[in-house]
């Protein structure tokens, strides 16, 4: 039929790579951009697909995030604006594999009978595109397009350069029936980030003493050109934006962004001891990751590190702060389930002092999509791995209990301390996204809190003091070799390796070490923590020789 003439002529512009086996990892499919036209194609039809399914804008976005700047990716943005559902991962991986165009049209008639969608008759698709600076994206775009133009009656709608969140937040706005421009989402950030500034107590005069510029290193990608959009509506903070993406300042993620500053603890490019002791925070390439820094003085510019495990410590006290403000009368029907997920790599000293605040800590492995899912059983669940990547969910039951509650209070107690936590509750809601980790909306309700409280980036670090820790990564010759379990805190294959790693770690005070295959990259992830630094070096270059 013609459908399948249409699939069979499309796909055979777009052949794949040989002998190369492309995985579906922690976000996506990633690899060298020149392998990718295939795979891209192909995820253009699956989206389509996935469209169909749903009756529901799908999103596509075209980045590698903190990777190098040769490689590219494509991750897909469900409905809801999280990540793919994950029964529909195995087909992604089989589908961007199959060996050649009859294989594919084989592939996708099964999992459209598999799946029931309701495939061929009148049917209609939509799926957002957007990319990030790399100079690859141009034509893993087009790709991208001829595979969703290959399924009838399916259109694909370019929303240009944006980042990753950004998509998110346009798909899942626009299947909300809401706007979908980029400016909506500025304003929307802007003014929630406004009305978080108008409930700051006035007498407070700590608020001037911080009121100092902060510098963000935009990782010469595409955060950074969004930050300086949106630094024009948010009048004010000061932010200096340096790396920002411009002809000729640096290239993308090289000794820059939010995964260099994290994993190597060191200031990035663009950066001198002239900014010791100055707020500093840090994007990744496509401006889902956001960390905090200051570099020492007369340190060669090592940094003190405040990474996604003290901004979700921040976010989550003033949020259980506002949370038992609001509740003083204990006047709810039931109490407000607040919960916290991280991942293995956490800190260990941030779980201790979460724990501590008498909030519920849960564990899922590394990938956005099991913590954002875990996150989502809460009234409010705040996720974030310690690279900085995390957000804010509220569930839409407790949004409107929380909108009924602040008409009561409003026409009740107007302008009281409850009626304010109500208040301030929603405008979180709105700033921080609720479609995936964002560093944009991160860094204003980061700085919206510093302000509010009156604390410096040193004040804020002090809230614990971090374990040491060490992370290597390990060249092998196939990282699937190690599978692991509870929340891959425990080496299930090879046998034999996790008692090794036990043995090590029983040498070391305080010693926790674990290891994972990458989702992103071809090796296996390797990490410690002790008392001190040399012992979490030593401790990772122990394990890490098990590894080999
Ligand atoms: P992998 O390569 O699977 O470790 C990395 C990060 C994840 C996540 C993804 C997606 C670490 C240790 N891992 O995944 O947390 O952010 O990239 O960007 O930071
Ligand atoms: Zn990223």
């Amino acid at each position: 039929d013609k459908q399948r003439s249409i699939l069979i002529e499309s796909a055979s512009r777009f052949p794949p790579p040989q002998g190369v086996k492309i995985s579906y990892g922690t976000s996506g499919f990633r690899a060298d951009a020149s392998i990718l036209s295939s795979t891209v194609f192909r995820v253009g039809i699956l989206a389509a697909l996935r469209s169909i399914q749903t009756q529901s804008v799908i999103g596509l976005m075209i980045t590698a995030s903190h990777n190098q700047v040769s490689d590219n990716g494509i991750k897909i943005a469900d409905p809801s604006g999280g990540m793919l559902t994950q029964d529909w991962e195995p087909f992604a991986d089989s589908i961007a594999n199959a060996a050649n165009p009859e294989d594919l049209v084989l592939l996708i008639n099964e999992f459209i009978k598999k799946e029931h969608i309701p495939f061929g008759g009148v049917q209609s698709a939509e799926i957002f595109l957007g990319r990030d600076t790399r100079p690859s994206g141009e034509s893993l775009l087009e790709a991208a397009k001829q595979g969703i133009s290959s399924i009838v009656g399916a259109i694909a709608t370019d929303m240009g350069i944006l980042t990753t969140p950004q998509l998110h937040w346009m798909v899942r706005s626009k299947n909300k029936g809401t706007k979908v421009f980029e400016s909506s989402y500025f304003e929307q950030l802007s003014d929630s980030f406004r009305c978080l500034m108008d409930l700051i107590p006035r007498e407070d005069t700590n608020i001037s003493k911080i009121v100092e510029s902060l510098i963000v290193d935009g990782a010469n990608g595409v955060g950074g050109e969004k930050l300086e959009e949106l630094k024009k509506s948010v009048k004010s903070l000061v932010i200096e934006v340096r790396n920002s993406g411009k002809e000729g300042e640096g290239i993308l993620n090289e000794r820059v962004g939010a995964d260099f500053v994290q994993k190597e603890k060191f200031a990035p490019l663009g950066f001198s001891e002239d900014d010791a002791g100055i707020r500093c925070a840090s994007l990744d390439g496509d401006a889902d990751r956001l960390v905090y820094f200051y570099i020492l003085p007369n340190s060669n510019k090592k940094i003190n590190l405040v990474d996604g495990d003290k901004i979700l410590s921040l976010f989550a006290l003033f949020i259980k702060q506002q949370l038992s403000v609001l509740n003083k009368e204990e006047d709810t029907d039931r109490p407000i389930k607040l919960g916290v997920v991280q991942t293995a790599y956490a800190n260990g000293a941030s779980t201790d002092y979460l724990k501590n605040l008498g909030l519920e800590v849960v564990f899922t492995p590394t990938g956005v999509k099991y913590l954002h899912e875990k996150a989502a059983e809460y009234d409010i669940g705040i996720y974030f791995e310690a690279n900085g990547h995390g957000t804010i969910l509220f569930s839409e039951h407790f949004i409107s209990w929380l909108e009924r509650r602040t008409n009561e209070l409003a026409s009740t107690f107007e302008g009281s301390e409850q009626h304010k936590a109500a208040l301030r509750l929603l405008a979180i809601s709105s700033l921080i996204n609720q479609a995936v980790g964002d560093a944009l909306s991160g860094l204003l309700l980061v700085e919206a809190i510093l302000l509010y409280n009156g604390w410096s980036i040193q004040r804020w670090n002090e809230l614990y003091q971090d374990l040491p820790s060490r992370q290597l990564k390990v060249k092998v010759a196939d990282r699937n070799a190690v599978t692991t379990a509870n929340a891959e805190t425990v080496v299930v294959k090879p046998s034999g390796l996790q008692e090794a790693i036990n043995i090590e770690v029983a040498k070391f005070p305080q010693g926790r070490s674990f290891i994972r295959p990458s989702g992103t990259e071809d090796v296996i992830r390797v990490y410690a923590e002790a008392s001190s630094q040399e012992a979490a070096d030593n401790l990772a270059k122990s394990v890490a020789e098990h590894v080999h």
